[in-house]
């Protein structure tokens, strides 16, 4: 089995359907799983059709990817405990130590970098399909190219990909350029209730459950809004809360600077990395705003 986080990205689903593809290649059974399913807007990603959100094992092999812990990818968890063997592929930077194998490198942009690497070692072919999925992982983890942790290595990885037929302006145009009515609806619902501490170091917004209810929108309607909250002149960390049904609030942070959001998510049991991060707060949305703020040392 091949299986990433919950809430998977395109870095996650990349990963796990290029190991999916050159897993086939050697004549091999394998299960890829992603236990929230596939987002609409990567179900482009050859052989995407092909995830399973369940499966019954034991299987010989548990390949976690973007993920290094087994409760990040939920109940599937369990199914990656009990198989014989596990490899652990990731880029976040953590404490556990699941895996017998740990490819682990939090310099890398994207997991998707790693798994070309290990691709790369162990000598096996590459196709137009592998090529797009590890492509799809690094443009959507570095938001076509555009955060900190692009290296000269990432483009070097990229440059190669490119070599076996992937586009990086046609994934960014189907992943960033096209949303559905409702994710706009909640985007502008998003920048409406947008606001800045009093120190002017932070921006932040809430989407409340009505918002949602009302739009009918889903939760990969979220995806990229935090962006917008962080883009505002002068301030060094953009946080979004999104008010959940049963609740809870669901907290994502990017910052700009030298601010560490994943120290922050981490105190509320979340994690991250350096710029982007994410945590669930169980209060109501403005004690969870009170809370956030306070942990950055921010007032309203
Ligand atoms: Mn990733």
């Amino acid at each position: 089995m091949v299986a990433g986080h919950v809430t998977p990205d395109g870095d996650s689903l990349g990963c796990t359907l290029a190991l999916m593809h050159a897993i086939r290649g050697l004549g091999k059974a394998v299960t890829p799983l992603a236990v929230d399913g596939v987002p609409q807007i990567y179900r482009w990603l050859p052989g995407a059709d092909a995830i399973e959100t369940s499966a019954s094992g034991p299987f010989d092999l548990a390949i976690i990817v973007d993920s290094s812990m087994p409760d990040r990818i939920g109940d599937i968890g369990k199914l990656a405990v009990s198989a014989s063997d596990t490899i652990v592929i990731d880029h976040h930077t953590s404490e556990s130590d699941f895996g017998r194998v740990r490819a682990v490198n939090p310099r890398a942009a994207a997991t998707g970098e790693i798994v070309y690497s290990l691709l790369r070692l162990m000598r096996l072919p590459f196709s137009k399909d592998i090529a797009d999925c590890l492509l799809c992982a690094i443009v959507t983890d570095t938001g076509s190219f555009r955060f900190m942790n692009v290296t000269s290595a990432t483009f070097r990885v990229s440059a190669a990909l490119m070599r076996y037929g992937a586009c990086p302006a046609c994934i960014s145009e189907l992943v960033f350029e096209t949303r559905s009515l409702a994710s706009l609806k909640l985007l502008g619902r998003a920048l409406d209730a947008l606001q800045v501490t009093r120190d002017g170091r932070i921006s932040w917004t809430v989407i409340t459950a009505k918002d949602f209810a009302e739009l009918g929108a889903t939760d990969e309607d979220t995806e990229g809004i935090v962006t917008h909250v962080r883009a505002v002149r002068g301030t060094d960390v953009g946080i979004l809360l999104r008010e959940l049904p049963g609740g809870d609030v669901r907290v994502s942070l990017r910052s700009r600077r030298d601010t560490d959001v994943s120290a922050i998510a981490e105190r509320f049991g979340g994690g991250g990395h350096l710029s982007a991060a994410g945590c669930t707060i169980k209060s109501s949305l403005q004690d969870a705003v009170t809370q956030i703020l306070g942990a950055l040392n921010a007032t309203a």
